[in-house]
This record gives structure tokens, C-alpha cells and sequence, in this order.
């Protein structure tokens, strides 16, 4: 029996060299090591020797065991350093070999945005970015909206409880920390991101931009902002655009007006874009008001200016016939590889 355990060792270690991946060791180690392994079924018998005998066939038996068991474990290691070293020789990369990689787009926001603010910069206006959270003070109340005036509500506010804070309705909310940091003549645009608490549709969100724009100085008037406006679209559209005003209602300015521009897709004759009327409903301006340009810092007997804000979502639609605001929003990339 002794003979017998010595011959299966030999023929085990003699064996385990020719295995080559871990499965066939598992089912070889099992054919030797196993329940109904070869070496289990000696020592099973053990209990039918004489005890003189169990004692040296056990001790044999056992001293196999510690062998084999040993030499499935190193055999076991050599095995994953082969696979190791084979995948390193074979899934090399070289990282210096230049590969494609699938180059982003800027959001068409940001592609108008720079086209404006190339334009304003060309007429001399300064760029800021606007604060997306602000104070109440300098939302509302910096710009002439009284505590109780309906003009509050005009625009769903998103209140930061208790803080003061708010998060900005409007990019006029700029307008007071221009004038009390900047000295005159100011001339300056600041886009922003503003929120409202309201409902979203094709024409509305509740996030969308806007650019504000402010320029005071001696003198100026509504022709300035005339041609500052038409000046922005002309460029805008690559064509002469002319604009027309309407009355319109802003705390801050007087008088305020709302400004439309020509159709540019029809020039005015009237299409699927400006609804068959010629003209397209565009942003609300006028001459800043007394009180403003006053709790700016400055004399409103010796200084005038004025003020507009358009919403930047919707100039991007026009410009690049967007059907649906809320395509800006949305993560789908078929949507922004077009741009
Ligand atoms: C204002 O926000 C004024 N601060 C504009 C202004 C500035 C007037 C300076 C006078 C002087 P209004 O609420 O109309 O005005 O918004 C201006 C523009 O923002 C609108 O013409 C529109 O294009 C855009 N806008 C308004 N609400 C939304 C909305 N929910 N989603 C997308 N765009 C909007």
C-alpha cells in the first residue's frame, strides 16, 4: 500500500507540469484530493489495516498528502504568472501611438453667446457675468420695484428662505453693482443664467439666459439704444435687420418699451417664423429710471442711459430654427452634435 501511495505522488508530480490554465488543475486536484479522489479512497481503506500498519501506511499517506497539496498550490501560482506574463507580451498598448477621439461641440448657447459678445465688444462694451444668486435688494429692489408693487410677482421668484436671497430673475440684477463699481461712461453687456418659478414649455423654461445690457453717460438717448440694438441683430443675422418699439411696462426704465426686429428669414413679408406678422417679438428696454441711476451712486440731473434685456434661449431659436426650448436642456447628443 505504501508502494502504491509512493506511485501516485510520482505520478502526480510528473503530472502537474503538463497542466497549462487553472480549470484542468481544479479538476486534477480533484481527481487526487477529492471526496472520490484517488488519495482519499487509500486513506479510506486505512481503517481496515491492522493498527501497526495504519500507523505507518497513515504516516505515509499523510506526508503524501502535505506533498501533493503543496505542489498544487505552487503549480497553481505558476500558472497565473505564465497568464500574467502572457498578457503583458500580448495586450501591450503603446500609448504614444495617436488614436481618433471624438471632439466635443460648444452648446449652440454658448456659440451665440460669443457671437454677441464679439459684436458688443466691437462696440466698445465691457463683458460681465452675471450673479446667479443674488440679493433681494439688488433684484428688486436696487432696480426700482417697491416692496408692494404687483411688478414683484411679474416674475415667479425662487425665494432662499430666510436668507435674503434669491436666485436671479433677472440679469437687471446687475445693473446697481455696475454703476456704483464702474465709472462713467458705462457701456456694458452681462450674460447670465436667471430662474423663474415657472411652468415649462416650447417658448418657456424655468432656467434660460439672458443678456443685460447697460450704457450711461451724458446725453443718451433712445437713438443710442436704436442703434445699438439694430447694429447687434445686423450682425447677428448677416443682414441689415431694423427694429420697431412698443410701449411696454419695466419698473426700471422710463419709458420702457418692448422691442420687435424685422423678420430676417422673410424680411418682413411674413413666414412660418415671425408667424406671418413680419416681425419678431424681442427683448424689453428704455432709458434707465431716475430712482435707478440714483441708487446706483450717480446724479440722474447730469447722467442718462439706458437698458435692455433679451432672453438668449430664444435668440438661438430664431438664429438656428430650434423648434422647442427644451431641446437646450436635454442631454441628447443628436441634438448637440449638430452645432
Ligand atoms: C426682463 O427680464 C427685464 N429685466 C428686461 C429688461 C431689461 C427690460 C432692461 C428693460 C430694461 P422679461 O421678463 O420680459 O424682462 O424677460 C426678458 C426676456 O427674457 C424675454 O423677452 C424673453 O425672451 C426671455 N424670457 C422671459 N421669460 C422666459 C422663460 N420663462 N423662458 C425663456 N425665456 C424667457
Amino acid at each position: 500500500m505504501i508502494q502504491q501511495i509512493q506511485n501516485l505522488q510520482i505520478q502526480v508530480l510528473a503530472e502537474l507540469p503538463n497542466l497549462t490554465n487553472e480549470e484542468a488543475l481544479i479538476a486534477y486536484r480533484n481527481d487526487i484530493l477529492g471526496k472520490a479522489g484517488e488519495l482519499t479512497t487509500i486513506l479510506k481503506w486505512l481503517k481496515d489495516l491492522t493498527p501497526e500498519e495504519r500507523g505507518t501506511v497513515g504516516k505515509a499517506a499523510n506526508e503524501t498528502r502535505d506533498i501533493i497539496t503543496e505542489a498544487f498550490e505552487a503549480e497553481r501560482k505558476r500558472i497565473k504568472k505564465d497568464l500574467i506574463a502572457k498578457r503583458l507580451e500580448t495586450e501591450q498598448e503603446d500609448v504614444t501611438v495617436p488614436f481618433a477621439r471624438e471632439r466635443g461641440s460648444l452648446h449652440p448657447i454658448t456659440l451665440v453667446q460669443r457671437e454677441v459678445e464679439d459684436t458688443f465688444i466691437r462696440m466698445g462694451f465691457d463683458i460681465y457675468d452675471a450673479m446667479e444668486m443674488t440679493t433681494e435688494y439688488l433684484n428688486f429692489d436696487a432696480v426700482n420695484v417697491p416692496k408692494t408693487h404687483p411688478a414683484r410677482d411679474m416674475q415667479d421668484t425662487f425665494w432662499l428662505e430666510g436668507s435674503g436671497h434669491v436666485l436671479a430673475t433677472q440679469t437687471s440684477c446687475m445693473q446697481n453693482l455696475i454703476m456704483r463699481n464702474k465709472s462713467t461712461p458705462i457701456r456694458a453687456i452681462i450674460p447670465g443664467r436667471v430662474f423663474r418659478n415657472e411652468d415649462v414649455d416650447a417658448t418657456h423654461d424655468n432656467t434660460f439666459y439672458q443678456v443685460e445690457g447697460i450704457v450711461i453717460d451724458k446725453w443718451i438717448g433712445i437713438g443710442h439704444l436704436k442703434f445699438t440694438i439694430t447694429t447687434m441683430l445686423s450682425d447677428i443675422f448677416w443682414k441689415e435687420v431694423t427694429i420697431r418699439m412698443r410701449p411696454g411696462y419695466f419698473p426700471f426704465v422710463e419709458p420702457g418699451v418692448e422691442v420687435d426686429f424685422s423678420c430676417p428669414f422673410c424680411d418682413g413679408v411674413g413666414c412660418k417664423i415671425c408667424k406671418h406678422s413680419g416681425w419678431i417679438e424681442f427683448m424689453g428696454a428704455g432709458l434707465i429710471h431716475p430712482n435707478v441711476i440714483r441708487e446706483g451712486w450717480l446724479d440722474p440731473e447730469v447722467y442718462s442711459g439706458f437698458a435692455f434685456g433679451f432672453g438668449l434661449n430664444r435668440l438661438v431659436m430664431i438664429r438656428y430654427g430650434i423648434p422647442d426650448m427644451r431641446y437646450f436642456m436635454s442631454p441628447d447628443v443628436r441634438f448637440l452634435k449638430q452645432f
